[in-house]
């Protein structure tokens, strides 16, 4: 296989899917000496018949919304491979959804759920429609809508979606209650779920503690930790609240949090107060972290993301491609010793390359934020026995998986000066299992 061949083939053939060329360019190059290795895998294609995706339903939605204007959406369900296990994955609500995002995003997703050591194959699915200023009620039919074309598709044992960007619980128990409607049946379909209807506890947290756990284990390779560490996120979703919940308990001083329209900057950190009053502000209130300055009196910049503020850690967790080449070059100026995306694919492949060749500790998605689709799992697994752990239960299967990724990643990505390429070993290790399944399965 030579890699550039196969992405000039994938650019000719999907010339308007720059997300999807991009993703799968990073994981071909860096699996392409480890694939080469196996004269069995070529002669299986294996390679074009992992970065197409199995399948992809495509669907409207037509909702109405409380002035009785009637809108479409598109609804999309990318099943990307069940080699290992049941699609798996999002379902992200956002106005630029569009086939090539959720095709990076169900692609990418299948690397990540093999490093899980869970089994689970790769999904990813969503609309174009827009949550933002949407009363309750709105949301709650765009989600039956959403769902009554959706569960053809979906199923405990066949693919189990789960939230993303503009999907948090509301959405999930809504989508839920509509599946559960429609097919008479009661089972873990969805993950992500209220408590009191099959959930797991340290689901909400699992993304962000899992990051700060990986981050960690990086750390720790240089002796390093991160009690006393400034650090900068991005976003002020699901992702970046419970990164900055775990990040602040274990000592560290959180300056930044962000949305679409600018940063807050906080010199002092953030505190329980302050971030108990962030949560309060996007969950309940779905406001805008303008407010969130101005009601602490902090530094606000609109218009602008906050790579350009000085910290020892970056953990970007808003949205793809929310680090260029010139912020990575900035961190890197300005003493930054790690990233590790609590994002999908938040950085450019300039800014990776400016990350790596810094020799600075660089975590990709798929291995730094596989916590919540692992804990994702952990609840299918609640669910099939019908119990439920602990919250200690679930945090340390959580600690121990993203331990276990990180051990993954040293194993296919040391190099031999002893530094290591996080992105290739976790490319090469989600591969390798994909790889091995599908050739027990034979041409199907
Ligand atoms: P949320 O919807 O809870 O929060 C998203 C945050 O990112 C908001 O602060 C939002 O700001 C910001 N954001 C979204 N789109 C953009 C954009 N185009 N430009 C700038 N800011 C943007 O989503 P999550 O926290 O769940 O997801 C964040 C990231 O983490 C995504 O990349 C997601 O794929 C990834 N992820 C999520 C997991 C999960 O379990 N939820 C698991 C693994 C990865 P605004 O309100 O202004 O839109
Ligand atoms: O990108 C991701 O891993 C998620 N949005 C979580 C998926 C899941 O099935 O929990």
């Amino acid at each position: 296989m030579k890699a550039s061949e196969v992405i000039a083939n994938l650019e000719k053939r999907f010339p308007n899917e720059p997300e999807y060329i991009q993703a799968v360019s990073v994981v071909l190059n860096s699996i392409e000496e480890e694939y080469n290795k196996h004269p069995e895998f070529e002669k299986a294609n294996l390679i074009e018949r992992l970065c197409i995706p199995e399948r992809i339903y495509q669907f409207r939605v037509t909702w109405q919304d409380d002035n009785h204007v009637i809108h479409t959406n598109m609804g999309y369900r990318i099943q990307h491979s069940n080699a290992i296990g049941p699609y798996k994955g999002g379902l992200r609500f956002h106005p630029s959804v569009n086939l090539s995002i959720l095709k990076f995003l169900a692609f990418e997703q299948t690397f990540k759920n093999s490093l899980t050591t869970l089994p689970m194959g790769g999904a990813k699915g969503g609309s174009d429609f827009d949550p933002a200023g949407k009363s309750d009620p709105e949301i709650m039919r765009f989600c039956q809508q959403f769902m009554s074309e959706l569960y053809q598709y979906i199923g405990a044992d066949v693919d189990v979606p789960a939230g993303d960007i503009g999907v948090g619980g509301r959405e999930i128990g809504y989508l839920y209650g509509m599946y559960k409607k429609v097919t008479h049946a009661y089972t873990g379909v969805l993950t992500g779920k209220g408590l009191s209807f099959g959930g797991s506890l340290i689901r909400p947290e699992a993304t962000g503690y899992g990051n700060i756990y990986f981050l960690q284990e990086m750390l720790a390779t240089k002796g390093i930790d991160i009690e006393g560490k400034t650090i900068v996120v991005s976003g002020s979703g699901n992702v970046a609240q419970y990164t900055i919940q775990k990040a602040m308990r274990l000592g560290a001083k959180v300056v930044t949090c962000s949305d679409h329209n600018g940063y807050v900057y906080d010199p002092e950190g953030f505190t329980e107060e302050k971030l108990a009053y962030l949560m309060e502000l996007k969950n309940v209130r779905h406001g805008r972290v303008k407010e969130y300055a101005e009601h602490f009196g902090l530094k606000y910049v609109a218009g602008a993301r906050p790579w350009g503020e000085k910290c020892d850690i970056a953990l970007p967790s808003a949205t793809q491609n929310e680090i260029n080449e010139e912020e990575a070059k900035t961190l890197v100026k300005n003493g930054c010793i790690a990233v590790s995306e609590g994002a999908n694919m938040p950085s450019t492949p300039g800014a990776i390359k400016v990350f790596q060749e810094s020799g600075l500790l660089y975590a990709p998605g798929k291995a730094s934020n596989a916590g919540g689709v692992s804990v994702s799992g952990l609840e299918m697994a609640q669910n099939s026995v019908r119990y439920s752990w602990s919250a200690e239960e679930v945090d340390n299967k959580l600690h121990d998986i993203m331990r276990q990724i990180h051990a993954s990643c040293v194993k296919y990505g040391k190099n031999p000066d002893g530094s290591i390429n996080y992105v290739k070993g976790a490319n090469v290790a989600g591969f390798m299992k994909v790889a091995e399944a599908m050739m027990a399965q034979g041409v199907v």
